[in-house]
Order: structure tokens, then C-alpha cells, then sequence
């Protein structure tokens, strides 16, 4: 008997040919097993529909759930960019954090005291940046979820206590991390990357530095990395060399602010516009609205070495400051 499959039928087998994913493959079947018409010719591709459904929800049980323990290491970016920071037990990242931020996370004088990440909102001048305070690096044990946090940030900044042997800590932190496939670059550039391999920009901070000793456990650690990374001294908790702190950070993040006026109109320098560092006209464009880089005819640029209101093209590369009127 034929089976007179109706266009609802055909269309949702479509969907099914077409699905990726186990669950919008149930889906498509759920309204396959639904939309049939019910009988006798049928009645074996029903049967056949019923035992793919039974395979597929099979499949799915048996697929490992994302666990609590790694959705607490998915933390949304929020702000310009995302920074980690890392560090061994003890170092004082949940005092960074709690120091520059609005956000508290718990300090105290034993390790492991922050067993999840937390995040923090750093203000540096007009921008905010988020910063997100982790559980120690360990030696043997790296929580799931961890490197996925690590790999995704837009950069690091890896915290040592300067009294407590500042480089052999370093050393097990760039260690860790090169475990995960992390490659660390600081000042010089890296070599290209292997696949499966990322590399993130580094800012080294030696904290606790108001103490006995501090600075000359600082010297030493600054000689031994300094043509590799940027490094900074600080007390966290006296609140030393905070706003040199933010500086670098921001630094590390190889991004540029430009702002966007309208003819005839002041530009608001309190709204900068994120862009990597090498981004054109174009992307300045794109970032307003995409309907505007395929009208937009040219531009005219306040700053960086131009003179005032400089007409340039669409492929110019902007600098930190510039102030740019997209012409339409
Ligand atoms: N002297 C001094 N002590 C500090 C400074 N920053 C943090 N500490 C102390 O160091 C200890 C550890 O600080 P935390 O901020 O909890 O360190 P942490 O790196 O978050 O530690 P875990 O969460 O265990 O990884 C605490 O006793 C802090 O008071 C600092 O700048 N100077
Ligand atoms: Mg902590």
C-alpha cells in the first residue's frame, strides 16, 4: 500500500536529514512520528521511526553532562576584555581582586582558599576591564572547565609572592600552563603556534612587595624574566603601584580606543570604540553599524601624527586616540 507521505512529513524528514545535533535530530523526529498518517501502509516506517527514536535518547543518556564544577569556570566576558588571574596558593589574588574591583572574593592566610573562579570589574580611565580570580594552580590536579577559562581569556596576569621563592613559582605557573597548551609571550612575539596550541600575552606581578626582603626577591625575578615580559612589583594589600598596575594590563591587551563623531559635532570621549590593535577605518565603520562600511566613502581623523581632520581611506590603520568621522 503507498504510503502518501504529506508535505509536513517530508519537510520534517528534511529537518532530520539536515540536524547536527542529537537533540534537534529528536526534535525533527518527534514531528515526523507525529505527522504520519496513520495507516497500515505506514505501519513499518512507524515502527522504524519508534526504534530510531529509542536509539537517539539512548545516545543521548549516555553522553557526559557539563558538570556543575565546570559551568562554575564558564564566566561570561563582560567589559573591553577578559583577564585571568593566576597564580600558586597564597599569592594574593583574591586580594587583587577584592583591591581593584567592586567584587569581593574571600582572603585568607591558608591556601586554597578560593575554590571557584570569581569575576571583577576594573575601571581604567575610561574603559572597564573584567578581571577573574581563580582557585590556585596545583601541581597534580587541574579542575575541568580550568584551561577552557584560561584559553579564552584576552590575557593573563600571573601573580607571584615575592617572599616565598618568586621565580621557581613562575616557573610551575608557565610550566602548567604549557601542559594545557597555553604558550605564554610577553614583549616578543611567539613563534607560530602548533595546532591546538593558543598563545596569550603575559603581565608578570611580583605582590607583597612592602615586605622584609620583598624588593630584592623582586630584582632577582625581574632580571631572570624581563626580556620575555613585562613585570611589575606590587602590594596588594598596601595598595602599592595599583594605577601602574592597571596601565599594564591594559597594555597587554593590544587593543586600541578611538572615538567616532558626527560632522559637525563634538566627539564623546567617554564612549571609546574597542578595536584590535591594526584595525582600519573599516572596522571602525563595521563596529557603528555593518549597514554603514559598504556606504562609507571616507573618513576624516583627529590625532596620531595627521593634521586636523585628515582625510583618509578605508583601509588606514587607527591609532589609540584617534577621533574619526565616517563619512556616508
Ligand atoms: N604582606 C602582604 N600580604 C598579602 C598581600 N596580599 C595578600 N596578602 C596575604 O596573603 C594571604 C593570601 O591572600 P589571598 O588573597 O587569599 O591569596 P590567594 O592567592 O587568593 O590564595 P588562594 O585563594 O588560596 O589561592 C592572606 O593572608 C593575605 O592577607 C600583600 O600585598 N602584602
Ligand atoms: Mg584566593
Amino acid at each position: 500500500m503507498p504510503a502518501n507521505l504529506t508535505p509536513q512529513y517530508l519537510n520534517a524528514e528534511l529537518k532530520f536529514k539536515q540536524a547536527k545535533t542529537i537533540p534537534e535530530k529528536i526534535e525533527a523526529l518527534e514531528v515526523m512520528m507525529a505527522v504520519i498518517p496513520k495507516h497500515k501502509g505506514t505501519e513499518r516506517l512507524r515502527g522504524q521511526l519508534k526504534s530510531r527514536m529509542a536509539k537517539l535518547k539512548e545516545e543521548l543518556q549516555k553522553r557526559p553532562a557539563v558538570g556543575k564544577a565546570e559551568q562554575a569556570y564558564n564566566i561570561k566576558r563582560e567589559g573591553a576584555a577578559q583577564v585571568v588571574l593566576l597564580g600558586l596558593p597564597n599569592s594574593g589574588k583574591s586580594s587583587l581582586l577584592s583591591k581593584i574591583t567592586h567584587a569581593s572574593s574571600e582572603v585568607a592566610d591558608y591556601p586554597f582558599t578560593t575554590q571557584k573562579p570569581i569575576p571583577g570589574m576594573m575601571k581604567f580611565e575610561n574603559l572597564q576591564i573584567q578581571l577573574v580570580d581563580t582557585p590556585p594552580v596545583q601541581l597534580d590536579h587541574i579542575e575541568p572547565g580550568f584551561p577552557n577559562l584560561i584559553r579564552n581569556a584576552d590575557g593573563l596576569l600571573l601573580l607571584v609572592d615575592l617572599t616565598e621563592a618568586p621565580v621557581f613559582q613562575m616557573e610551575i605557573l608557565l610550566e602548567e600552563l604549557n601542559g594545557m597548551k597555553i604558550k605564554v609571550v610577553g614583549k616578543v612575539p611567539g613563534p607560530s603556534l602548533d595546532v591546538g596550541w593558543v598563545s596569550l600575552r603575559a603581565l608578570l606581578v611580583g605582590n607583597k612587595c612592602e615586605m622584609k626582603n620583598a624588593m630584592e626577591a623582586y630584582r632577582r625575578f625581574e632580571s631572570h624574566f624581563r626580556d620575555l615580559f613585562p613585570i611589575l612589583p606590587i602590594s596588594a594589600e598596601g595598595g602599592m603601584n595599583l594605577d601602574e598596575l592597571r596601565k599594564e594590563i591594559y597594555q597587554i591587551l593590544n587593543i586600541v580606543r578611538v572615538y567616532t563623531k558626527t560632522p559637525g559635532k563634538e566627539a564623546d570621549l567617554t564612549e571609546p570604540v574597542i578595536l584590535k590593535k591594526g584595525s582600519t577605518v573599516e572596522e571602525v565603520a563595521l563596529s557603528v553599524h555593518k549597514d554603514f562600511v559598504a556606504k562609507l566613502r571616507y573618513a576624516k581623523v583627529w590625532g596620531s601624527g595627521k593634521f586636523d581632520g585628515q582625510r583618509v581611506k578605508r583601509n588606514d590603520v587607527v591609532n589609540e586616540g584617534d577621533v574619526i568621522e565616517l563619512h556616508i
